[in-house]
């Protein structure tokens, strides 16, 4: 298979509100603005056969991004050779290889490690089969182990988070605690980094603790629980998914506490659920993170293994959802 010139000379970036056609993003990417495929016989992807390696199923967002990818795999007749890392990198690795075996035309990954990812990456280029990050990014120095990034800008949800607590937030020495994603991830790693920035920005806010719950709803019920008992003065949750936060609501019923009131939770990926917690007053905010990844990156698939240039980093557009959008926004969510 003859892979065409890549653009790697620099990173170019295009933001994406997660809605948009996907023909847009071949028009952006001078694809000529044709049409992206809408059924099996129109794609180009019919029979290829693409490796995917999943993080896991941690949470609910987790599942919406593998039903995306697994759909869209089928509706264009692609071979999708699916694998789930279970929460650890070294199954996500091993995929790759097993991918690689395979002789697959394209693999995507959701890393779910920054690091470590330079060896097996460069078995992929040394079998010429390209590959796509999909949601996290790795920490490499040689860019070209990739061609492109699809997901969101983890450091603008914390600071959209951030921003959302100092404009709705009073109080002259608000403690917050943070749930943090699972350690190493470029989410939990992001998330915390853009919601910082406020903090250090605006004196009236203090993080008194920051300890991670994985994105999982059970570990943040635990945390929350030993944070409860350490610390008598919360004001706010700050918590890196929605998974987490309905975990540590639990949490804080159990301690006869009323979340969204007696301490404000503000939360990261608005699944539906978190939507309905919205509009019963126990979730304040919660900052969009899309995982309907799947048109987009087949689209991205289609025009690598068509030789085709694409752009080295497509960022989803996020919203931020609270009281005075989430009645008027709950129906129309698809995950
Ligand atoms: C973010 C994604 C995170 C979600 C979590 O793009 O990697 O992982 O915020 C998920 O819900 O587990």
């Amino acid at each position: 298979m003859k892979l065409s010139h890549y653009c790697r000379e620099f990173l170019k970036c295009v933001v994406l509100p997660v809605g948009l056609a996907a023909s847009a993003l071949l028009a952006g990417c001078g694809g000529g603005g044709e049409e992206s495929a809408s059924s099996a016989e129109q794609t180009g992807l019919s029979g290829k056969k693409i490796g995917f390696a999943q993080t896991g199923a941690e949470s609910v967002w987790r599942t919406a991004h593998t039903d995306s990818i697994k759909s869209e795999a089928e509706k264009r007749g692609v071979d999708l050779k699916f694998s789930s890392g279970e929460g650890k990198q070294e199954n996500q690795i091993r995929a790759v290889r097993s991918f690689i075996a395979q002789g697959v035309d394209l693999i995507m990954i959701a890393p779910i490690v920054e690091t470590g990812w330079d060896p097996v990456l460069k078995e992929a280029k040394r079998a010429r089969i390209p590959v796509v990050l999909l949601d996290r990014r790795v920490d490499t120095t040689d860019t070209s182990l990739f061609e492109t990034f699809l997901g969101s800008d983890f450091v603008e949800e914390g600071r959209l988070a951030g921003q959302w607590m100092v404009d709705n937030v009073k109080g002259d020495a608000v403690k917050i605690v943070e749930m943090q994603g699972t350690p190493g991830s470029a989410p939990a790693i992001d998330r915390q980094k853009g919601f910082v920035e406020v903090v250090n920005a605006n004196s009236r806010f203090q993080i008194i603790e920051s300890q991670s719950a994985n994105f999982r709803r059970a570990d943040g019920k635990d945390l929350m629980e030993s944070l409860l008992k350490k610390h008598k003065d919360i004001d706010v949750l700050y918590a890196h998914n929605d998974d987490m936060a309905f975990g540590a609501i639990q949490a804080i019923e159990a301690a006869g506490l009323k979340p969204g009131e007696d301490i404000v939770i503000i939360s990261v990926d608005a699944i539906k659920e978190a939507f309905s917690m919205i509009i019963a007053g126990k979730i304040n905010c919660t900052v969009e993170c899309s995982p309907l990844l799947g048109p987009l990156a087949f689209d991205v698939a289609e025009k690598i293994l068509a030789g085709e240039e694409v752009e080295r980093k497509i960022v989803m557009k996020d919203e931020v959802f609270d009281a005075t959008n989430a009645a008027a926004n709950i129906d129309s969510r698809m995950y």
